[in-house]
């Protein structure tokens, strides 16, 4: 399942502080010795990798991430202050390319791991460095080094943290394209998702990828319909949200029995599956009195003895809580 996230950005080490012209002051000699200190050295643009990140989302809006430079040397032999160093976080998997030649310089595929990728300028020398035999008085110190500015491209493949599972027409493509920006394709019959489709879905700061797969029927995991050939792809998340329309019933059972032909051809593809966490949503309830709700929502609270959270991504219903649910499950992980 290809989905890349990708952003521009412009980096820049610090430069290095300019280094200092000084004479030491004595009572009764105009001038002592140079004591000019050195520059600083700017601080330098670090990538590292951290699992708690998703997406490349957090560098949108943003387009220059600056070290700072060094300071100047001083007199009395003091050296400026280095800047301080940079250092962004990428998610793991995060290839980092130069704009101009598509050159890859980094791909950083171990949480924790801190690459340089643009080093901060020396600082220069003062004057108290330049002292000699024949020049007792140098009125000369360094510039500081200048920082470097590179112009990247960083890319993530991403990975679904959450699925969206469920039979055909349960509702699937409609929530992504209610909590990501997501355009998936939908129709009024089974099987209109064809390929999967995967958003990017905000909560507050964090985010996280959800995967719209198509629906899955009886059968499925012996070839029928299209929905396992696409489960393979979610295997890795850490997280099902199972969509159970429950507008179409005659009552209950019916809707609890289509939550668990989806359950079978998931764990007869893999047993395992069978064990991720799941939130279960009994959705398009807007179509529904509240008295009905209720009905469906005790029927499976007390045949699964768990909560399961009714749902309208068309009225807007439980969506933020939804969302949230979602974010704790992944920051859980499974
Ligand atoms: N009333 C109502 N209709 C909904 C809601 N969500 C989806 N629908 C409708 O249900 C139909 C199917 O929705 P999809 O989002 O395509 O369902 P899906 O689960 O992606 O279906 P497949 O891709 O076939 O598996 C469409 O006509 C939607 O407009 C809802 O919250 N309320
Ligand atoms: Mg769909």
């Amino acid at each position: 399942m290809r989905f890349i996230d990708e952003v521009k950005i412009i980096v820049s080490s610090g430069h290095g502080g300019p280094g200092a012209v000084s004479f030491r002051r004595e009572k009764f000699a105009e001038f002592g010795g140079p004591d000019g200190g050195d520059g600083g050295l700017g601080g330098s643009v670090y990538f590292e990798a951290d699992d708690g990140l998703n997406t490349l989302l957090h560098f949108r809006g943003k387009k220059t991430f600056a070290a700072e430079n060094g300071e100047h040397g001083s007199g009395r032999h003091r050296n400026g202050i280095n800047g301080n160093d940079l250092i962004l976080k990428v998610p793991v998997g995060t290839i980092i390319r130069l704009e101009e030649t598509n050159e890859i310089i980094a791909d950083l595929t171990k949480n924790g791991e801190r690459i340089l990728l643009a080093q901060g300028g020396r600082g220069g020398l003062g004057n108290m460095n330049f002292k000699s035999s024949t020049n007792q008085a140098p009125r000369y110190a360094q510039p500081g080094e200048k920082g470097v500015e590179l112009h990247l491209e960083l890319e993530l493949k991403l990975l679904a943290n959450v699925a969206l599972i469920g039979m055909p027409n349960a509702g699937k493509s409609t929530l992504i394209s209610v909590i990501s920006a997501a355009r998936p394709k939908i129709a009024d019959y089974p099987f209109t998702t064809l390929e999967p489709n995967l958003g990017v879905v905000s909560v507050g700061e964090k985010t996280f990828v959800v995967a719209d797969i198509p629906g899955l029927i009886e059968d499925a995991s012996e070839g029928k319909g299209l929905g396992t050939r696409f489960l393979k792809h979610i295997e890795r998340t850490s997280m099902f949200v199972h969509l159970v329309d429950i507008s179409w019933c005659i009552d209950p059972f019916e809707a609890f029995e289509s939550y668990m032909v989806v359950r079978d051809e998931l764990m007869k593809y893999k047993k395992e599956m069978g064990d991720k966490q799941e939130i279960i949503c009994l959705t398009k309830i807007d179509s529904m009195s509240d008295e009905e709700v209720k009905i469906y929502k005790d029927f499976f609270e007390q045949a699964l003895d768990k909560n399961v959270l009714p749902l309208s991504a068309v009225a807007g219903k439980n969506v933020e809580k939804l969302k949230k649910l979602m974010l704790k499950g992944v920051e859980q992980g499974g």
